[in-house]
C-alpha cells in the first residue's frame, strides 16, 4: 500500500482515533515527519529519562497501523530471552541443581538458537537475561566470578549481534558492594541495557534493607530492572512445580514487598518490569494496594506506585489473564516476552496468537507491546532509521 505522507497521516489519525475510542481514552495521535527517538546516556549518572512524545510513536507505529491486518508487529522486541552459557549451567549442575532439566525441555542454549527462535517468530531483537536461579550457590567470589562472566559472555553476545540483542546483567547478591561495582562495568563497560534481579535470593525480598543502596544507585542511574521470579523460600507443594503457581506469588510478593518498603514510591526514575503479566499484581491490585485492608486509607497512593510499575507478555498471552492486565494498565507499560529456552517449545507461539486475537481491534496496543514499549526501555544499538 502506499500514500502520500498526507494521505498517510490522515488515515493514520482515523485509526489511531478509532483505537484510542477503543481505550477509552481522550487524546489524538498526529504522525510527525520527525522520527528521531530520544535517548537517553544511562551512563551518565542523572541523565534525564527521555520522553517519548506519542508523535513520535505514532510516526513508528503507522506502517504497522495501516497494513495491521497482517497482524505481524514489525520489529518485534523480547525483554524476557534466555540464556544459559555452558559454564553457568556447569556451575548450577555442579552444586546438583536440576532446574535445567525440566519435563517438558532440556535446556541447551546457543546464540544461533536462540537467533532461530527469533527468526521464527518474527522477533527482531532479545535482550537477555539468566534466569532462575540466579547466582545462589557458592563462596562471594565465585558468585562474583560467575556474575562477571555471565556478562562478559552477554556482552560478547551483543557485541556479535548488536542488532539481535541487548542484555540485562546479572549481579553478584548478596553481596551488595560487589553488586554496585558489578553494576557500574556492566552498564558501563559492557554496555548492558540493565539488570535482572531475582524476586527473591536466599529467602529476601526487594523490599529488604540489604537492597537499599543498590535500589539508590540504580535510581541515579534510570537503570531498567527486570525483575525474575524464583522458587519460593520453602518447599514447593507436592506435585505442583515451582512454575506452576510459586513464580508467580514469588513476584506478586516482591512487589508487595518493595511497595511496603518505599521502594517504588522513593525511587521513581528505575523502570521495574514484572514479568508474566505481572504475576498476580494486576488481577488483586486493589488488594495488594490497600495491604488487604480494603476501604482504609492509603489505596489509591499505592496503587499508584503499583502502575508505576512495567509488564511483559511472557507466557500470559490468553483470554484469562489479558483482561486483567490490560484493565489494570490500558495496555501502556506492557513489553513482549518469550521466556525462551526454559518455555515449552511453542509457548512464544501461543503469546503471540493469543495477543493478535485479544487485540484484533486495538493495533496500536498489539504494537505497543510487541515493539513500542521495548524502545523506550532498551536503547537501539545503532540508528533507528531501519524501523
Ligand atoms: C526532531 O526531534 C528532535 C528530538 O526531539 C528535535 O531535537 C528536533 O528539533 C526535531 N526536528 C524537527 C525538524 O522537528
Ligand atoms: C551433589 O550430589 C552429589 C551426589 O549426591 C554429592 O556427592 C555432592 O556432595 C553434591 N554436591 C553439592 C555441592 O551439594
Ligand atoms: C568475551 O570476549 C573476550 C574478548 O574476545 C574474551 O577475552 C572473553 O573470554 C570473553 N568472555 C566470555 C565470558 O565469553
Ligand atoms: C560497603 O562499602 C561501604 C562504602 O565503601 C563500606 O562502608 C561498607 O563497610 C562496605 N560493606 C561491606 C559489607 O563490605
Ligand atoms: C560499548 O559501547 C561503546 C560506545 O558505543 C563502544 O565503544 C564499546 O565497544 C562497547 N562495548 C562493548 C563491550 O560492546
Ligand atoms: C509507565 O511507566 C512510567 C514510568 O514509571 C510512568 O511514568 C507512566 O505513568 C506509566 N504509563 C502508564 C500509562 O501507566
Ligand atoms: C519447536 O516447534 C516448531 C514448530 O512446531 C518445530 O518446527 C521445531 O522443530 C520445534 N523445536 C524443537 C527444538 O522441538
Ligand atoms: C525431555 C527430555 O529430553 N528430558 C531429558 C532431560 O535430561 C534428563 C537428564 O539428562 C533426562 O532424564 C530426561 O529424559
Amino acid at each position: 500500500m502506499l500514500f502520500s505522507r498526507g494521505q498517510s497521516r490522515a488515515l493514520l489519525c482515523l485509526c489511531a482515533a478509532a483505537v484510542l475510542a477503543h481505550c477509552g481514552q481522550s487524546f489524538e495521535y498526529e504522525a510527525s515527519t520527525n522520527s528521531t527517538l530520544p535517548s537517553a546516556d544511562y551512563s551518565k549518572p542523572d541523565s534525564p529519562i527521555p520522553v517519548f512524545e506519542d508523535q513520535a510513536f505514532a510516526e513508528l507505529a503507522s506502517d504497522f497501523l495501516l497494513t495491521q491486518s497482517s497482524n505481524t508487529v514489525p520489529g518485534r522486541i523480547d525483554t524476557h530471552h534466555h540464556y544459559v552459557p555452558s559454564f553457568y549451567a556447569e556451575y548450577l549442575e555442579q552444586y546438583n541443581y536440576t532446574g535445567l532439566h525440566l519435563p517438558w525441555v532440556n535446556i541447551s542454549w546457543s546464540a544461533d538458537a536462540s537467533l532461530k527462535f527469533m527468526d521464527s517468530l518474527g522477533i527482531e531483537r532479545a535482550i537477555l537475561s539468566i534466569s532462575t536461579p540466579g547466582i545462589p550457590f557458592g563462596a562471594p567470589e565465585e558468585v562474583r566470578n560467575i556474575a562477571r562472566r555471565v556478562n562478559e559472555y552477554g556482552g560478547n553476545t551483543t557485541k556479535a549481534h548488536p542488532s539481535k540483542f541487548g542484555f540485562f546483567a546479572a549481579l553478584p547478591i548478596p553481596d551488595i558492594n560487589a553488586s554496585l561495582t558489578e553494576l557500574e562495568y556492566a552498564l558501563d563497560v559492557l554496555n548492558a541495557s540493565g539488570v535482572v534481579l531475582m524476586a527473591n535470593l536466599h529467602g529476601k525480598y526487594l523490599g529488604d534493607s540489604l537492597y537499599e543502596p543498590l535500589w539508590t544507585e540504580l535510581d541515579r542511574r534510570g537503570t531498567v530492572v527486570f525483575v525474575h521470579p524464583n522458587a519460593l523460600p520453602g518447599p514447593p507443594a507436592e506435585g505442583v512445580q515451582s512454575g506452576t503457581v510459586d513464580f508467580l506469588c514469588d513476584s506478586s510478593r516482591t512487589v508487595a514487598s518493595m511497595l511496603n518498603a518505599g521502594v517504588l514510591s522513593r525511587f521513581t526514575r528505575v523502570r521495574v518490569i514484572i514479568p508474566h503479566a505481572g504475576a498476580y499484581v494486576p488481577y488483586q491490585a486493589e488488594r495488594i494496594a490497600t495491604a488487604g485492608r480494603q476501604g482504609l486509607s492509603g489505596g489509591p497512593e499505592r496503587m499508584a506506585q503499583l502502575k508505576r510499575l512495567y509488564f511483559d507478555t511472557a507466557m500470559s498471552g490468553n483470554p484469562y489473564t489479558l483482561p486483567s492486565l490490560m484493565a489494570f494498565t490500558s495496555g501502556h507499560n506492557i513489553t513482549f516476552g518469550s521466556d525462551f529456552p526454559f518455555a515449552p517449545n511453542g509457548s512464544a507461539a501461543v503469546t503471540v496468537d493469543g495477543l493478535n486475537d485479544f487485540l484484533r481491534a486495538d493495533p496500536m496496543t498489539l504494537w505497543r507491546i510487541g515493539r513500542g514499549t521495548a524502545l523506550k526501555l532498551v536503547s537501539e544499538p545503532s540508528s533507528p532509521t531501519s524501523s
